[in-house]
């Protein structure tokens, strides 16, 4: 055999083997489209996004729908319109998306926006960037034909002037609403988006895990997809969604992996953390799974014409 065949049929056998996880063979799952997203939001969410499944949307294209849905939500406090502002009463969005073959768009601080998810969407598909954040973000956003609100609705402003009075220090797991959602299409393809206003009444220009790819978001069409929700600064520390994947990778059940990913943090924390975070994962064979540090946390599971709510007790 010439080399370059020989690197041809390689390549070949090295795609085929795709699907093994630390020593195992798992299927791809087919023909059985699963939607997962973070929350009781989700749920509405992914309804959305069963829609543009059900016509032959992309996995990419249905994540986005169901994003959408809790970012036009004035009463979802923790994600786009409605969500509550920073400590000087502005609205800044952090969000992206990751498609299944492996492209990605971000954007952070972005203000005066409904929808940064399309956004984040445009960064991926119309530029050569990953990321843009703040003023530049905006402008991009005007550009690509995005429309500029007040995203402070009067309730939001209400609880921020509230807030100013009492200036009290908000826990970090008194906001931690982000709406995360992953999808598999019935080929088995995957991808995912994430999408949050933040930490409330955060200092101006703060960044959470949520608009930073393989933190708030990842997605590995090979082995499976991960995506986080909770206290953004503390996700970033253990690149927690590259993580849960990655533990996929080697092997690990998807609730397993996000255990795992927690775990770090729990250890880093001297055995109790006082703040949450939760994950939910997907792998390529459709098994999902979800774990969070304390308290509870809730997933929205749409499978076979049903969209579910579960609830799943923290670690510790
Ligand atoms: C962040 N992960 O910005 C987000 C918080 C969250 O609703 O979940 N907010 O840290």
């Amino acid at each position: 055999m010439k080399r370059r065949e020989f690197f041809k049929t390689s390549a070949v056998g090295l795609a085929a083997s795709s699907t093994i996880f630390g020593g195992t063979d798992i299927k791809i799952n087919k023909n059985n489209p699963l939607i997962l997203s973070t929350w009781g939001h989700g749920i509405p969410a992914n309804d959305a996004a069963w829609d543009i499944l059900e016509n032959n949307g992309s996995p990419m294209d249905a994540a986005e729908a169901g994003a959408r849905v809790s970012e036009a939500d004035p009463t979802i406090t923790s994600v786009g319109f409605g969500g509550l502002p920073d400590e000087q009463g502005n609205v800044t969005l952090d969000s992206c998306v990751m498609d299944h073959t492996g492209n990605c768009g971000s954007v952070a601080f972005l203000q005066n926006i409904m929808h940064p998810v399309s956004v984040a969407r445009k960064v991926m598909e119309e530029t050569k960037h990953v990321m843009l954040v703040g003023e530049g973000a905006r402008q991009f956003a005007i550009s690509q034909g995005f429309k500029e609100i007040d995203l402070l609705t009067d309730e939001s402003r209400i609880s921020w002037k509230d807030w100013k009075k009492e200036q009290r220090e908000m826990t970090p797991h008194e906001t931690h609403d982000t709406i995360s959602v992953l999808v598999q299409d019935k080929n088995g393809d995957m991808a995912g988006a994430c999408t949050t206003s933040g930490w409330a009444y955060k200092l101006h220009g703060r960044v959470g895990d949520s608009p930073i790819i393989g933190a708030g978001l990842f997605v590995d069409n090979e082995v499976g997809c991960a995506a986080a929700t909770g206290l953004g600064e503390e996700v970033i520390k253990t690149t927690g969604s590259f993580l849960v994947v990655e533990l996929m990778r080697q092997g690990y059940d998807p609730t397993k992996a996000c255990e795992e990913a927690l775990n770090r943090v729990i250890k880093a924390h001297n055995g109790n953390p006082d703040f949450q975070i939760g994950y939910i994962a997907m792998r390529k064979d459709g098994k999902i799974g979800a774990a969070c540090l304390k308290w509870s946390f809730e997933y929205a599971l749409s499978q076979g014409g049903e969209n579910k709510l579960h609830k799943i007790k923290g670690l510790i």
